[in-house]
């Protein structure tokens, strides 16, 4: 019995040995470490472009901005690709947290429409090619709700406690109350915050689900019928249900611009480089709008959807009076500490 034993032992090992020894000769293939906003990169798109050059996507996802700096401060992870949002790249220049772009390896930078080519975030568009853009806004069900909805004031309203949701981002919530208040979004000092605090402590209690990583479900199960959310929600909740009615916040609305960027200390450039490329094709392109239905900045993209996508009111709204976050440094962690202090009286 223990000579088996001791002979079952012996065999185990021989196979563990081989099997370390066959993993040393195979050296891992090509591999893409990217950071990515969730519900944005179609699999689709990742498995495509993986079947295309034998480089392995790993996609791990974030939903906000802060999340993701935070984690590439900590620095415990190497990314090789990341998706911030316009005042984020602007952060992240300054803080040298970026490499610059080759545009000689990016040919397909060409189709970008002009209007999102060398943004005020990026001058000279050295550090940034846009992904997606969007913004911010209010979907009513209007089968529910049957009152005029036109901007912050109009949804954060007692009647309409516990049927919100809205994204799970302080700066936005923050901005809102600056709308309504008529103060400039990105003016964020002590004395704007200690106005804008009273009103944002009414509508916390107001809200039923905080949520940006899929801030459309509440809407669609009917748990919410109101909703202040990002635009491609928005616009998915359109396609399935002309109910859902998007509005541009009357009081502003906030446009973003998210970019592919590459961490200053990536390890797969080479790999970064190509799938920055690869998203640029107007056929892959495609396949995100399909998917996640914001407003493509790439124009050969744009010739390709239908005329239902692209006459659908949330990707792609009428420009008007549209605000951009900038980036304001250490006063983000005012907001924090403001929405942290309001967030914990429940
Ligand atoms: C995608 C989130 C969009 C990012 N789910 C908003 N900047």
């Amino acid at each position: 019995m223990t000579n088996m034993k001791n002979l079952i032992g012996l065999l185990l090992v021989v196979v563990l040995v081989g099997l370390a020894q066959s993993c040393k000769r195979q050296p891992a293939g090509p591999t893409l470490n990217l950071f990515g906003w969730s519900e944005y990169v179609p699999q689709e798109v990742i498995d495509g472009f993986t079947k295309e050059t034998g480089i392995k996507v790993n996609y791990e996802t974030y939903d906000s901005n802060e999340a993701m700096i935070t984690k590439l401060l900590q620095g415990s992870t190497s990314y090789d690709l990341i998706q911030p949002s316009e005042y984020a790249v602007e952060n992240l220049i300054k803080r040298d947290m970026l490499q610059p772009l080759d545009a000689n390896q990016i040919p397909n930078l060409k189709n970008l429409d002009p209007a999102f080519r060398d943004l005020a975030f990026d001058p000279g568009q050295k550090f940034s090619a846009p992904y997606m853009a969007g913004t911010v806004g209010i979907v009513v069900n209007t089968e529910v709700v049957k009152e005029p909805i036109s901007g912050y004031r109009d949804v954060f309203q007692p009647k309409f406690k516990g049927r919100i949701v809205v994204v799970d981002d302080s700066r936005e919530i923050v901005s809102w109350a600056f709308d309504v208040l008529g103060i400039p979004i990105n003016d964020v000092t002590d004395q704007n915050l200690a106005k804008a605090k009273p009103l944002v402590q009414v509508w916390l209690p107001l809200i039923k689900v905080f949520d940006s990583e899929n801030p459309k479900g509440p809407l669609l199960s009917g748990d919410c019928d109101l909703g202040v959310v990002f635009s491609g929600d928005a616009a998915k909740l359109y396609e399935q249900n002309h109910k859902f009615k998007f509005v541009l916040p009357a009081e502003g609305a906030h446009q973003f611009v998210d970019s592919l960027c590459i961490p200053a200390k990536a390890q797969h450039k080479g790999e970064a480089l190509k799938f920055i490329n690869y998203i640029l094709r107007p056929e892959v392109s495609k396949l995100i709008s399909d998917k996640f239905p914001y407003t493509n900045p790439n124009a050969e993209a744009r010739k390709l959807l239908t005329k239902e996508q692209m006459s659908n009111p949330a990707s792609y709204p009428e420009p008007k009076h549209l605000e951009v976050f900038r980036d304001i440094g250490p006063a983000s962690q005012k907001i924090v500490t403001v929405m942290t202090e309001l967030r914990s009286k429940g």
